[in-house]
């Protein structure tokens, strides 16, 4: 693997940036986790067992995903607003479902669990944009069958997307910043070391509180992410002007 370009920076970003935009996190004491299980909703095995249940989990999340009060926050904007600042290489890598990086500007983006507001079809693998419930009733638009269509999301025992684009930046990069994440699920969880392995990474946490992989990060800073990211970000900005 040749690295070409010193300077560049991974982020990952966990549900605990959208917190507030007033999405709900899944490990936090009212969490996504604490009302409903994992088994049940979020695994293939779920959704073979009762497609509705798990459309119906999905279909609430979709909605609120839409309502008009939830917006990007100041951490999204500070994340479009570096990527437009900084003059290397910069990719986002999000396990969030929701669209508020793009809906701040972030161009540089990988959803590595998928995305909610698009659907696949399970016998074609097709996927296309989706902003309503999803029923039984509806057909999708490649082969017309019902019953065939799932939230385009990586579930539990599923691999996540661009594993490969993912791995190939946190082996070069110059920074590995995670934001707003427990550091519980991999092979996200993994990034930390990844970077490190690298060999030329400074790793940083920015969390509302510290994490189990918290030493496995040069720095971390602790608070709620719309204060400390831009901060950080300025920071970022200030170190590394020409
Ligand atoms: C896979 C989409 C095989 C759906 C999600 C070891 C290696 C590999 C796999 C495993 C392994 N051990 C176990 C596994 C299996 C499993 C796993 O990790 N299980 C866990 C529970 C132990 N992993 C998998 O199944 C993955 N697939 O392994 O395939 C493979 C892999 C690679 C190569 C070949 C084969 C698939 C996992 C993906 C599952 N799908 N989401 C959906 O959203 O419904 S995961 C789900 O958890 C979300 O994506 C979520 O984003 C993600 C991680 O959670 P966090 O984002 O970190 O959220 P959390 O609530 O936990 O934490 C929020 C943090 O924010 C907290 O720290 C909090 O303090 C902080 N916070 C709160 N408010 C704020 C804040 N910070 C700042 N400001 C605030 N205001």
């Amino acid at each position: 693997m040749t690295c070409d370009q010193i300077g560049s920076i991974v982020i990952l970003t966990g549900a605990g940036i959208s917190k507030e935009s007033g999405l709900s996190t899944f490990r936090d004491t009212d969490g996504i986790w604490a009302k409903v299980r994992i088994e049940d909703v979020a695994t293939p095995e779920a959704f073979e067992k009762d497609p509705e249940r798990v459309q119906e989990f999905y279909n609430a999340r979709r909605r609120g995903f839409l309502s008009e009060s939830v917006q990007p926050n100041a951490a999204h904007q500070a994340l479009a607003d570096l990527e437009r600042r900084w003059s290397k290489d910069l990719l986002v890598v999000t396990q969030n479902i929701d669209d508020l990086h793009e809906r701040a500007g972030t161009r540089s983006l990988v959803h590595m669990h998928g995305e909610l507001l698009k659907v696949r079809c399970a016998r074609t693998g097709q996927v296309y944009p989706w902003r309503r419930d999803v029923t039984p009733e509806d057909a999708c638009e490649c082969c017309g069958s019902t019953g065939t269509l799932r939230p385009n999301v990586v579930w539990f025992g599923e691999i996540p997307f661009d594993l490969d684009r993912i791995y190939a930046a946190l082996q070069c990069c110059s920074r590995f910043i995670a934001i707003g994440t427990s550091g519980q699920v991999h092979p996200a969880a993994g990034f930390v070391a990844e970077a490190r392995r690298g060999g030329r990474a400074r790793t940083v946490l920015l969390n509302a509180e510290a994490t189990d992989t918290s030493p496995l990060f040069d720095e971390q800073v602790l608070g709620p992410a719309s204060r400390i990211v831009p901060e950080y970000v300025e920071k970022l900005l200030a170190e590394n002007r020409d």
